[in-house]
């Protein structure tokens, strides 16, 4: 496992980060969700998803990774099934969880989401996070993984035509991944989801990491 890898590519596929009983411990407890549509946001403050962030936080794998990012901020699970199909198009994921509004022009887009406050911060504080994605199903091609474009979190927040660009110039790569792995990425790297065109589930909870503490007097909502 290599910094180098996770630093140019922006992302990192770990084998193996929770054990098959884990998963079906997780899966219990995301089954006692009232989830009404794809994703749910606010698992982070539910002691067994606390629990989850500290077992990934500590991995001898993952530990390295994270740098000054050791702090939980959100844990959102997106659930895939035949019933509870969708997709979304290549994009980079730009909001960031906060407790309050401030006067910073530096901050845009302020918006909330399932009753929590979401602003979009420069690239500068967006570079410094860690989505860690928890695979609690086996996720094949076919089973609605992420695609990511390698080395896309280089160059701060894409417009459109930028976005373009890179699509038509660097392949995509097809994040297929094994119950208990955990895919990392950087929230600028451009990625994309398929459709389920399988049978069965594909769940993931995705977790965010960052700095304890944020500039431009923000604060985060949740902390674990
Ligand atoms: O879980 C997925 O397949 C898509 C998630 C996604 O698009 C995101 O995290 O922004």
């Amino acid at each position: 496992m290599s910094t180098e890898h996770f630093t140019e590519l922006g992302y990192e596929l770990i084998a193996n980060v929770i054990p098959s009983a884990a998963c079906d411990v997780a899966l219990e407890n995301v089954s006692q969700l009232a989830v009404a549509k794809a994703g749910s946001r606010s698992l982070l403050q539910l002691p067994w998803c606390q629990r989850l962030a500290e077992t990934l936080r500590s991995h001898v794998k993952i530990a390295p990774l994270l740098g000054a990012s050791t702090t939980a901020v959100q844990c959102t699970l997106f659930e895939k099934s035949a019933e509870k199909n969708w997709g979304v198009s290549v994009h980079q994921d730009i909001g960031i969880p906060v407790r309050a509004r401030v006067d910073a022009t530096e901050c845009s887009g302020w918006a909330v989401k399932e009753g929590v406050l979401h602003t979009q911060p420069p690239a500068a504080v967006l570079e410094s996070l860690v989505a860690i994605r928890l695979h609690l199903d086996a996720c094949p091609a076919d089973a609605g993984p992420l695609r990511v474009i390698p080395r896309s979190h280089c160059s701060g927040r894409l417009n459109d035509g930028e976005i373009e660009r890179l699509r038509e110039t660097t392949a995509e790569v097809v994040c297929a991944a094994d119950r208990g792995a955990a895919l990392l990425m950087r929230p600028l790297l451009l990625h994309a989801s398929t459709r389920i065109h399988g049978g069965g589930n594909r769940r993931v909870l995705h977790f965010l990491f960052g700095p304890p503490h944020l500039p431009f007097g923000l604060h985060w909502h949740t902390t674990v």
